[in-house]
């Protein structure tokens, strides 16, 4: 009989189960958002209902998040209440060979990095249509988060940054063609490197980190410490 091949949300589905292997009974979770790190939430919440995990308490990287850890009866709590989390599992856009990713195109980059760099342990998680040669590689976006004040101006300046050379910045929209408001009341720029990747990567990450309106970016580099990727041969865990 023919092997069938799996959607790409069986394969999400899949690294999304393994990366929970990781979570033991008493941990403080950072809970990632995205269509593959919602198959981890939902697969954590029903090994706390089944008994097979206890005493978990985890910080939700979004509203959405937040919204269906609640649904699933997982305890919550702040990152003022949880500072010191033991692990974090969440998605990526683009992942490069040296495990550094692009995050942030489903808008929750902020709380994102926040919630990552404050967990021992980040467990990225994703199906193998994300992996890129460099950074840029997908030719779909990375985002910036900026202030709504000045993200015009902020738009100009980006357009013409040295490190992001090779791109073109828009401003995001919604599917009303409104600014795309983030959780944080702040708008995204997204840069998309058509035909180039990304020249040096720490470089404009610097840059970016340095200039005011920029709230933050979706570069997430030298931070993820697991990477599980799923595709048609089987699930990859890369450390
Ligand atoms: C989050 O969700 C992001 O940082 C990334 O933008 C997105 C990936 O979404 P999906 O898992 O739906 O592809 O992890």
């Amino acid at each position: 009989m023919p092997v069938r091949a799996l959607s790409q949300d069986e394969l999400k589905k899949q690294a999304a189960w393994k990366a929970v292997e990781y979570v033991k009974s008493g941990m403080r979770l950072g809970l990632g958002t995205g269509s593959t790190a919602a198959f981890a939430v939902e697969r954590i919440g029903s090994l706390l209902k089944d008994g097979t995990l206890k005493d978990l308490v985890a910080v939700p990287t979004s509203i959405r998040t937040y919204e269906q850890a609640k649904s699933l009866g997982i305890p919550l709590a702040t990152l003022a209440e949880q500072p010191e989390l033991d692990l974090a599992i969440d998605g990526a856009d683009e992942v490069d060979p040296m495990l550094n990713v692009v995050k942030g195109r489903g808008g929750a980059l902020l709380r994102e990095k926040m919630v990552e760099l404050a967990s021992d342990k980040f467990v990225c998680i994703v199906d193998d249509t994300k992996l890129v040669e460099g950074i840029g590689g997908s030719k779909d976006a990375m985002p910036i988060e900026v202030t709504q004040f000045g993200w015009d101006y902020n738009l100009k300046r980006l357009q013409n940054l040295p490190e992001l050379e090779g791109s073109t910045a828009k401003l995001r929209r919604d599917k009303n063609g409104e600014p795309y408001v983030t959780d944080n009341s702040n708008y995204i720029i997204d840069c998309y490197f058509e035909n180039s990747f990304i020249k040096d990567a720490q470089k404009a990450a610097d840059v970016l980190s340095q200039m005011v309106g920029v709230v933050e970016h979706g570069l997430f580099l030298n931070m993820v410490n697991v990477v599980i990727i799923a595709g048609s041969n089987g699930v990859e865990v890369k450390e």
